[in-house]
């Protein structure tokens, strides 16, 4: 049987994420870790916080705080969040930590002395006042193009042209403002992406028709523009130091220039991907110190990601559609040029699982505009199991997906309240007024609970293969018509009437309910966990814990008679108008579209 390693997209240290992000990464991988679990595989969820690069410098100095006390702090937010939103990340490390940046360091000197990076003199602006390099989008002036007056070093915002600082009128630096900058040349290293256009190609082509379209295509129009050299160091304080004082000579013979790179840090865009493998080596020390052992020795991260060891590992990730090109591009020519240094090679990705964007009204989530809800924001209003389904259910996987009020509540209101909740709730119920809380023995199937049987097997067979294919919105679909299949089957088989007549008919009736009530709690787990467990609970212990059998055998009887059960508190709550106008005017509704 594989193991399953799965990373989601880094989310930036600076700012709390708004559902969009939750929506396109570490949402849609934590339901797969949980149902990977489930399924009885052994599962390993990576995430982290992506804490370098000129954003962090910036909104550290703006709090009053070293990036290095920010970003502690900040990591403790995000890490809090997402564990209260249910995330089951195995480990959630940071990509300032010792591990990466030993693992970057080292992927470094590697690259050079298999001479896949080159040294080059850049032009950067450099700011007098603010005493530092300023990154392209840091610099603002008028565009040559089209006269607007606030346009980026990077990109005019008001006619979209491709920019580079030099090219802007009247610059001036958009940290501070002064217009006391020049231009600098600067030593930076150069990734040689382009000696990898024919292997990658070939590889992204071999996924085609596995991947989803929208990753090989984006994929493919990048390799089609023709892969250019990256600049993978930065002229900043916070990141990983340019450790070219260790390096060899390059298969042309050259030492880097020490001198030259000093004071240099590894660009956030190279450094980040590492750390997918970086927070699996914290992962291995966390839990050996939990466990007083020291440090882990290698081995116990690296078969996740090395050599014969890792063989039988599918590695899985899960991004936003603007991530695709650095994880099929960037950080694949990274792990191909260490490999060709290494006698055991380190895994590419194999399942890439590329999302669009979820937007608010149409409109875009934007933090400095306050539009959208945002994850703290989001647990205030409702518990997670809401927002999951909701997120999940309509993932944005063939096109961009759009989050309304009135659309939310209605659809959790239905799924949730409705349909699964109002079906736990009156099976327990029944069970506790007529039974004693007791599952009842005795009766004989009938072809009605035959035809369940059938019937859920059949949808868990195709509820199953969507999850497994990372297909939500079908998963979604097929796990709500499953629900479906209880509230018609109580509805039909009637215990409540029967019991007057015929008590063996009900027992039976109820035995099968309830039944249903554990394999809803164990198949919904991975959507709706927080509700699971309340179920699971509220049906005793100790409950099935694998995912059900799909070869026929008895899907309906994990239950054995005699055990008793309660009815668990509320599940759903619904959600009403009065809320849905409020959070409207709160966060901003429909009129605000397009903003
Ligand atoms: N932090 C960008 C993002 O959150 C970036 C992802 C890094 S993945 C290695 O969109
Ligand atoms: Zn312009």
């Amino acid at each position: 049987m594989s193991r399953i390693l799965i990373t989601s997209a880094l989310p930036y240290i600076n700012g709390i994420k708004h559902l969009g992000t939750l929506a396109g990464s570490m949402l849609p991988a934590d339901v797969y870790a949980r149902f990977q679990r489930a399924r009885g595989r052994e599962t390993l969820y990576i995430c982290a916080t992506d804490e370098h690069g000129t954003p962090t410098e910036l909104a550290a100095a703006e709090a009053g705080l070293d990036p290095a006390t920010f970003c502690a702090q900040a990591h403790d937010v995000q890490h809090d969040l997402g564990r209260r939103f249910g995330l089951s990340w195995d480990h959630f490390g940071r990509s300032s930590s010792p591990q990466n940046h030993r693992l970057t360091q080292k992927f470094a000197r590697e690259l050079w002395e298999a001479g896949f990076i080159e040294e080059r003199v850049t032009q950067q602006v450099y700011s007098h006042t603010d005493k530092r390099f300023l990154p392209d989008r840091y610099v603002i002036g008028t565009c040559p193009h089209c006269g607007y007056e606030a346009a980026r070093g990077d990109q005019c915002e008001n006619c979209t042209r491709v920019l580079d600082p030099a090219d802007l009128l009247h610059p001036r630096s958009a940290v501070s403002g002064s217009t006391d900058i020049e231009i600098r040349g600067s030593k930076h290293l150069f990734l040689r992406q382009s000696l990898f256009s024919d292997k990658l190609r070939s590889w992204i082509e071999s996924k085609r028709g596995t991947w989803p379209l929208l990753v090989t295509s984006i994929a493919l129009k990048w390799l089609d523009e023709g892969l250019q050299d990256r600049g993978i160091t930065r002229d900043l304080e916070w990141g990983v130091p340019v450790n070219a004082w260790e390096w060899g000579a390059n298969p042309d013979g050259q030492t880097p220039d020490i001198e030259g790179l000093a004071g240099k840090v590894f660009y956030v865009w190279y450094d980040a991907p590492i750390e997918y493998i970086g927070a699996t080596a914290e992962w291995a020390d966390a839990r050996a110190a939990e466990a007083g052992t020291g440090p882990a020795p290698d081995a116990t991260w690296e078969r996740w990601w090395k050599g014969p060891e890792a063989a039988d590992v599918t590695y899985v990730q899960f991004m936003g559609k603007d991530n695709v090109p650095f994880h099929t591009v960037g950080f694949p020519c990274t792990l191909m040029g260490v490999n060709a240094r290494e006698a055991s090679p380190w895994k590419l990705v194999d399942e890439l699982k590329g999302f669009n964007w979820l937007d608010y009204y149409g409109g875009k989530f934007s933090t400095s505009q306050k539009r959208g809800v945002f994850m703290d924001h989001a647990l205030e209003l409702l518990p997670p199991d809401y927002w999951r389904w909701w997120i999940m259910a309509n993932a944005p996987e063939t096109s961009d997906a759009t989050f309304g009020w009135e659309q939310f509540q209605a659809q959790v209101n239905a799924d949730l309240a409705d349909v699964l909740g109002n079906f736990v709730n009156r099976i327990c119920k029944f069970t506790e007024s007529r039974f004693d809380g007791i599952v009842p023995e005795g009766g004989a199937p009938g072809a009605l609970d035959e035809n369940l049987e059938a019937d859920v097997l059949a949808k868990l067979r195709e509820y199953t293969g969507f999850m497994e294919d990372r297909e939500y919105r079908k998963s979604a679909t097929a796990l709500r018509q499953l629900w479906v299949l209880g509230n018609q089957y109580l509805t039909e088989a009637a215990p409540w009437t029967a019991i007057k007549t015929e008590r063996e008919r009900a027992a039976v009736a109820v035995r099968y309910g309830l039944n249903l009530a554990a394999l809803f709690a164990k198949v919904s787990e991975p959507f709706i966990p927080f509700a699971c467990e309340k179920i699971s609970e509220a049906l005793g212990e100790p409950f099935p814990a694998t995912w059900p059998s799909l070869d026929g055998q008895g899907v309906l009887s994990a239950l054995e008679p005699g055990r008793t059960i309660r009815a668990p508190e509320v599940l759903f709550r619904k959600v009403e108008d009065a809320q849905v106008a409020e959070w409207r005017e709160r966060f901003g509704g429909p009129e605000a579209e397009g903003a």
